[in-house]
């Protein structure tokens, strides 16, 4: 397993082996469970070979002693010392806000505390570890891999190169870089405006920031003015995309094209995407000719009707249809 052609930071191209994709525990150690053991079983019939963990691992709606994301985190950084390259973990919009100290909210529930609290003592490895996610992973037999799915941000000027080549330090730096001694208190006041708190309340209770020494003490400024960068804005919609179901099948066909075209650059021709993210009645969702969605445990309906896909990268496919008998459960034997 080796990159060939582009040598795109984000993007990992497979070679050979058999893959077995997971996707969106959201922090349910049960479930995370069966599907490491299920891998490392199927591994010593040697039927799969690299574990693909396709986002958001973390960030359970459960009360918090059932959140199990740290945990699962840690040992997902535990396994990857033991298979290397044989494990791949694609950035999911859950992990994304702790690379950037900003929030994720969905409706009433505030889903990054949490995690910012759990973290501990791991806080620097964690972050690191998310910092290094690749987005997509393309195979020989032209299926790709990514969190949410196809998204506007190709079609930006040098979407691509920008997208696939995305350094979230460098936009992180630049951003520091420009907040002035002089503006800052501020950026300070409209962030308390914002949110309807005091900066140091926020910085305290949503970043487990210790106080006004922490040398993390800006980093939710930082992270919050970071998202009008240019290339966050590229990042966003990568991440978040909602799919047919934000831009309607006939345009969201469009962007599913781009993508794989974009994917199929110096490599082999790319026709199916698979993706996890949004809800599926039972495990999966065939979303067009062209992209498989995935449910493996929180966003399957119900939960045990979640599945992982499990084929030979070098086999060619053609459609999302094709994988669907790829599809098993560790629910029901
Ligand atoms: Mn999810």
């Amino acid at each position: 397993m080796s990159d060939v052609g582009n040598n795109w930071q984000r993007v990992i191209s497979l070679t050979e082996g058999q893959a077995m994709v997971v996707t969106d525990l959201h922090g349910d150690w049960d479930a995370y469970q069966r599907y490491r053991d299920a891998f490392f079983q199927l591994r010593a019939l040697g039927q799969a070979d690299i574990l693909i963990l396709n986002g958001d691992m973390i960030h359970a709606s459960a009360p918090a002693q059932q959140d199990k994301s740290v945990e699962i985190v840690l040992d997902i950084i535990e396994l990857k010392k033991e298979l290397g390259d044989n494990l791949i973990y694609v950035l999911g919009n859950h992990e994304l806000p702790h690379i950037y100290s900003i929030t994720l909210q969905k409706g009433d529930e505030l889903f990054t505390p949490r995690f910012e609290f759990a973290m501990g003592e791991h806080r620097a490895k964690i972050v690191s570890f998310f910092d290094s996610l690749p987005f997509y992973v393309r195979t020989p037999g032209g299926v790709s891999i990514c969190h949410a799915g196809a998204s506007t941000a190709l079609g930006e000027t040098n979407g691509i190169e920008r997208l696939f080549n995305f350094s979230h330090q460098e936009i992180l730096t630049r951003t520091r870089d420009q907040i002035t001694k002089e503006e800052r208190p501020s950026l300070v006041r409209a962030m308390r405006k914002m949110h309807g708190r005091t900066y140091n309340e926020m910085a305290r209770k949503w970043f487990a920031v210790s106080g006004l020494d922490d040398p993390r003490y800006d980093d939710f400024l930082v992270g919050t003015l970071a998202m009008s960068d240019q290339d966050f804005e590229l990042l966003w919609p990568a991440m978040f995309s909602r799919n047919e179901k934000e831009y309607g099948n006939n345009s969201y066909q469009v962007l599913l094209n781009t993508m794989l075209q974009a994917l199929s650059q110096n490599f082999e021709r790319q026709s199916v995407l698979v993706t996890g993210h949004i809800d599926c009645q039972g495990g999966h969702t065939v979303v067009n000719r062209q992209q498989l969605r995935v449910a493996s445990a929180k966003h399957a309906l119900p939960r045990e009707a979640g599945v992982y896909l499990l084929f030979n990268i070098r086999e060619r496919f053609e459609t999302a249809a094709d994988l669907v008998p790829n599809l098993r459960s560790v629910f029901i034997n």
